[in-house]
């Protein structure tokens, strides 16, 4: 905790320290004089500094400094300093961390709406997953967060998520025994099990030491997730059945907004809404690259042509949930034509 300390503590410096540096520069037209920040937020991510939502976290946050004329700064915390993501998701509902960019995942254990993400092969495509995202149900879920003290500020993308493990899986019936890491929700527990798997939740920070160890043989997770966490380097087989594709929100706390004027939270809205179109370019070129990274390490990657016998192994999970997101699967639905 106190090292996490030091390192947040130095890399605000660093990030001041750049700040002002800038400030030297004399390309300064006069209405471009920076004001000082009248007020500094600290936004929590889990990933690297060079992954795509990070990349997305770093755009919003220039374009709120930009169009503030410096007066709100948001410095990104990057690869989990702030801690992982379910403490972080408290942390912001308590309003002791102003923003974060967390998976809907673990944030559907505030927001139970955020749960039908989980649902396997809900969506047909990456087409079909955005059209439902930019829909009014869409932006009417992230608007109800406000129920949970968050304020959701907009989706990013996180491509789809397949099993990686210790032994080759090529169909369904492979991961018969195997213990999988989920993400910590319940829905991604009776997805295992549906599998005949022993589901293992745990923060992501500890899945590559479980790896390692043995404690868990294989994980899930799309191809960025899987190169840059390293998991790769403990297991080297990743069968593409692609089961969820569970966008990322970008969000505030509401104890923070609640204390900004109408037209910051404006300014913030809108530098939220138009970084997403850089993050969602720079997903889509990672995440091709991360899967070409990963077969040039060594990793054993298997297409699978015929999603029919997963869809079928996992159907018990969209049967027990149907009913609870009937009006969100309707929505979905609704989105693929
Ligand atoms: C990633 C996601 C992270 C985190 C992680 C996990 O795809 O971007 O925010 O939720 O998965 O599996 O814990």
């Amino acid at each position: 905790m106190n090292n996490k300390k030091v390192l947040a503590l130095g890399l605000s410096a660093l990030m001041l320290g750049s700040v002002l540096a800038g400030c030297g520069k004399s390309d300064s037209k006069p209405e471009a004089k920076a004001e000082a920040p009248k007020y500094t937020f600290r936004l929590a991510e889990t990933h690297p500094a060079d992954y795509p939502t990070t990349l997305g976290d770093k755009k919003f946050a220039d374009l709120v400094a930009e169009r503030s004329n410096g007066r709100i700064k948001i410095n990104v915390f990057h690869s989990a300093q702030l801690g992982e993501e379910k403490s972080v998701i408290e942390q912001v509902q308590m309003g002791s961390i102003e923003f974060t960019r967390v998976s809907s995942s673990p944030l559907a254990e505030f927001n139970k709406a955020f749960g039908v993400f989980s649902l396997p092969y809900i969506f047909d495509s990456e087409a079909h997953e955005w059209k439902f995202l930019e829909s009014d149900y869409a932006k009417q879920m992230l608007t109800n967060l406000e129920k949970s003290k968050f304020i959701g500020l907009a989706y990013y993308d996180s491509g789809s998520r397949s099993f990686y493990t210790k032994n080759k899986v090529t169909g369904p019936a492979d991961l018969k025994g195997m213990k999988i890491r989920v993400q910590q929700n319940k829905i991604n527990m009776d997805l295992i099990q549906a599998l005949g798997a022993s589901a293992t939740p745990m923060p992501y920070g500890e899945v590559f030491s479980g790896l390692q160890t043995g404690v868990i043989d294989g994980a899930e997770n799309n191809a960025p997730s899987y190169l840059t966490a390293n998991h790769f380097q403990a297991v080297k087989y990743y069968v593409l059945d692609a089961h969820q594709r569970v966008p990322e929100v970008l969000m505030a706390s509401k104890a923070t907004w609640d204390k900004l004027s109408a037209e910051d939270r404006k300014l913030i809205q809108q530098a939220a809404t138009d970084s997403i179109k850089f993050q969602r370019e720079a997903w889509n070129k990672f995440d091709k690259e991360a899967l070409d990274k990963l077969k040039t390490q060594g990793v054993t990657v298997t297409e699978v042509k015929d999603v029919k016998p997963w869809q079928a192994a996992v159907k018990p999970v969209i049967d027990k949930y149907n009913a609870d997101f009937k009006t969100e699967l309707e929505a979905i639905a609704k989105a693929r034509n």
